[in-house]
C-alpha cells in the first residue's frame, strides 16, 4: 500500500514538472502575443472613441445650432493630452442673448449653461497615448459644423514602430483616420 502511494506521488511530480516546463515554453511565446493583441485593441478602441465623439459634437452643433466643445481631461500633459478622455459640452445660449430661451435648456436643469454636458469619455487603456501635435487641448464646432482648429491626434502606445492611428480634420470639420507608424 505504502509503495503504491510513493509510486503515485513520484509519477505526479514528474508529470507536474513536465506540464510546468511545457507551460513555461508556451507562455514565453503566448504572453508577448497576448500583450500585443491587447495593445492593438486599445489603439482601435481609442481611435473609435475619438472619431465617435467628434462626430457627435459636429452633428449636435449643427442640429442644436450652437457651439459644441470637446475638452481634453489631461490638458497639462503635452505628450498625452487626450489619452485619459474628454468632455463634450454644448453652449446652451445659441442666440447669444445671455438669457435662457425656449428650446435652449439642453440638460433640462432650468439654468443657462455655457458648457452643458453631452458626454464624458474615460479611457482605461493605460499604455495608450493620444497626443495632439500642437498641444491643443480643446476643439469647438460651430453651428455650421466647422471646427475652430485643424488638429492632428496621434494615437500610439509604449511599443516602438507600432501601427498607430492619426486623426485629422478637414477645414469643414470632417474627420479623417489613417494608420500611422509611431516613433
Ligand atoms: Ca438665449
Ligand atoms: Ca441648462
Ligand atoms: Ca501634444
Amino acid at each position: 500500500m505504502r509503495n503504491n502511494i510513493n509510486f503515485q506521488w513520484g509519477f505526479t511530480i514528474l508529470e507536474l514538472m513536465l506540464v510546468v516546463a511545457i507551460a513555461g515554453i508556451l507562455a514565453a511565446f503566448a504572453l508577448p502575443a497576448f500583450d500585443n493583441m491587447l495593445k492593438n485593441n486599445c489603439l482601435t478602441t481609442s481611435a473609435n472613441a475619438v472619431v465617435s465623439s467628434f462626430q457627435v459634437a459636429r452633428s449636435e452643433a449643427i442640429k442644436r445650432q450652437s457651439d459644441v466643445t470637446i475638452t481634453a481631461a489631461n490638458a497639462t500633459v503635452n505628450e498625452n493630452e487626450w489619452g485619459l478622455g474628454w468632455d463634450v459640452t454644448i453652449n446652451e445660449d445659441r442666440n447669444g442673448n445671455a438669457a435662457l430661451d425656449t428650446g435652449e435648456d439642453y440638460d433640462g436643469d432650468g439654468a443657462l449653461d455655457a458648457a452643458a454636458l453631452i458626454r464624458t469619455v474615460e479611457l482605461t487603456c493605460t499604455t495608450t497615448t493620444i497626443d495632439e501635435t500642437s498641444n491643443l487641448d480643446d476643439f469647438s464646432y460651430n453651428s455650421s459644423g466647422v471646427i475652430d482648429n485643424r488638429g492632428i491626434l496621434n494615437i500610439c502606445d509604449d511599443r516602438t514602430g507600432e501601427t498607430g492611428r492619426q486623426i485629422t480634420f478637414t477645414t469643414t470639420g470632417r474627420i479623417n483616420t489613417s494608420s500611422f507608424v509611431c516613433p
